[in-house]
């Protein structure tokens, strides 16, 4: 096992990772910019490096700091958390190269899922539902109209470097298919240096599912069932939970089925997310992989009982999985909402400043993951989601309960934060009958 890690984020993944390695007696080295400087949870490492000045990319994205920081620290792995260099395929391979190992996928798998189109083409070859559309790249307009005409308008122009939302548009008409086109390729060659694309059928109002996976170094991979992470604004998930209400049996054992598979395939290690939609009639479909922890994997720690970034670690240290599928299940229901410094009422404008005074939730069920206290000041240079309040109940009208209780108690005084808007979500009959699909927010008054 590891005697030292490199913890290269901030915020509460930081401190996340930090926790669980106290716990395995590893120690850590952190690293931080001049704005995170006196941040509480440096303290609990072993020893902390400032890398650079507040910007992302002076600091957190800088690969030789990064590295020049775990050289000094003398650490044997690197754990990026999610977000800055953790979908990187450069910088797992730098990691390699210097020796050190870098918590996650290798940088081929990571590489082979982070392309959406050879991703979808591998799901296609090996039968996992993917959505209609083109058989591969689109690589002309007349291509574009023959696949538009077959499958049916709408369809979803998407680019290969793309995800998570970014590098999407959608053509409702033949008429609004080859503008739309040189738009999405001029975007996606502007944002990712790659203006390949390809088409799907845009399913609309559908549900978001992903399902957790870990995979092994030895050959075995397993899920840990799914997150519904439907509730969002704009590609900014709000509210996840597990299970996902309102899945059949036989979609959900499928949906995690083809999750493994497509992970083997992938020969992908480590923890990974395969994510799906799900139309109005419960079929789903594999839309994309993220090859990283992700912000919402405590709802499946609590339902399951798997501490993920252990089980990361101890993947990255070559250790085999120490379960099978058929030990991990899934039990009651977990529901997690992210705590955002935003103004809900201002166009969810973020709201960096000083907290005057926090008060925490507890009691049973209820989990609080933050790096921030009564004295901190959220910054304005990093994404403004400032907590993760989860809680876990034995059943899903229970967690709702439980949720609406622990946002009643949680104070956050100083700055706006979504807090009441999650106790508006949480008490509607809409989010209750589990009536929702992703435009819910944008379609409601509500937010
Ligand atoms: C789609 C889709 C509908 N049809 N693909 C969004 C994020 C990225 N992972 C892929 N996403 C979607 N792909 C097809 N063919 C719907 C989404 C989608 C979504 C779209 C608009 C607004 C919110 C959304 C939330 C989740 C998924």
């Amino acid at each position: 096992m590891f005697k030292r890690i490199l913890v290269a984020n901030r915020g509460e993944i930081a401190l996340r990772v930090i926790r669980a390695c106290r716990e395995m007696g590893i120690e850590t080295v952190a690293i931080f910019s001049e704005a995170d400087r006196g941040a509480a949870y440096l303290d609990l490492a072993d020893e902390a490096f400032c890398i650079g000045s507040a910007r992302a990319s002076d600091s957190y994205l800088k690969i030789d700091r990064v590295i020049s920081a775990a050289e000094v620290g003398n650490v044997q792995a690197i754990h990026p958390g999610y977000g800055f260099l953790a979908e990187n395929p450069h910088f797992a391979d730098v990691c390699r190269s210097c020796r050190i190992e870098f918590i996650g996928p290798t940088h081929e798998a990571m590489s082979l899922v982070g392309d959406k189109n050879a991703a979808r083409s591998l799901a296609r070859q090996i039968g996992v539902p993917t959505v209609p559309g083109s058989d591969g790249l689109v690589e002309d307009k007349r291509q574009a109209l023959s696949v538009a005409r077959q499958i049916g308008f709408p369809v979803l122009i998407k680019a290969a470097a793309g995800g998570g939302g970014r590098g999407m548009r959608v053509a409702l008409t033949e008429k609004a298919l080859e503008s739309a086109l040189d738009q999405a390729q001029a975007e996606a060659g502007a944002a990712f240096g790659n203006a390949d694309i390809y088409l799907e059928k845009y399913v609309e109002h559908p549900r978001h599912v992903e399902v957790q996976v870990l995979a092994d170094t030895h050959g075995s991979a397993v899920h840990l069932w799914e997150r519904d992470c439907t509730m969002q604004r704009r590609h900014q998930k709000l509210i996840e939970e597990s299970p996902a209400p309102d899945l059949d049996d036989s979609a959900r054992a499928a949906m995690c089925a083809a999750a493994v598979n497509l992970v083997k395939a992938a020969e992908y290690t480590n923890a990974g997310t395969v994510e799906f939609i799900v139309d109005r009639q419960g079929n789903f479909y594999f839309i994309e992989m993220n090859a990283r922890i992700q912000v919402e994997h405590p709802v499946s720690e609590l339902v399951t009982g798997i501490d993920l970034i252990k089980a990361q670690i101890r993947i990255a240290a070559g250790e085999p999985l120490p379960f099978a599928q058929e030990d991990i299940c899934c039990r009651g229901a977990a529901i997690e909402c992210r705590i955002n410094a935003e103004d809900t009422t201002r166009n969810f404008q973020p709201c960096p400043g000083r907290i005057e005074k926090l008060i925490v939730p507890g009691g049973f069920g209820v989990r609080f993951d933050s790096h921030v206290y009564a004295g901190y000041t959220v910054s304005p240079h990093y994404d403004s989601m400032i907590g993760k309040l989860i809680v876990h109940q034995p059943t899903r009208d229970e967690a709702i309960a439980c949720m609406l209780r622990a946002l009643s108690e949680l104070r956050i005084e100083g700055i706006h934060t979504t807090v009441p808007l999650h106790k508006q979500l949480l008490a509607h009959s809409a989010f209750a009958e589990a009536r929702v699909d992703t435009t819910f927010i944008e379609r409601t008054s509500i937010g």
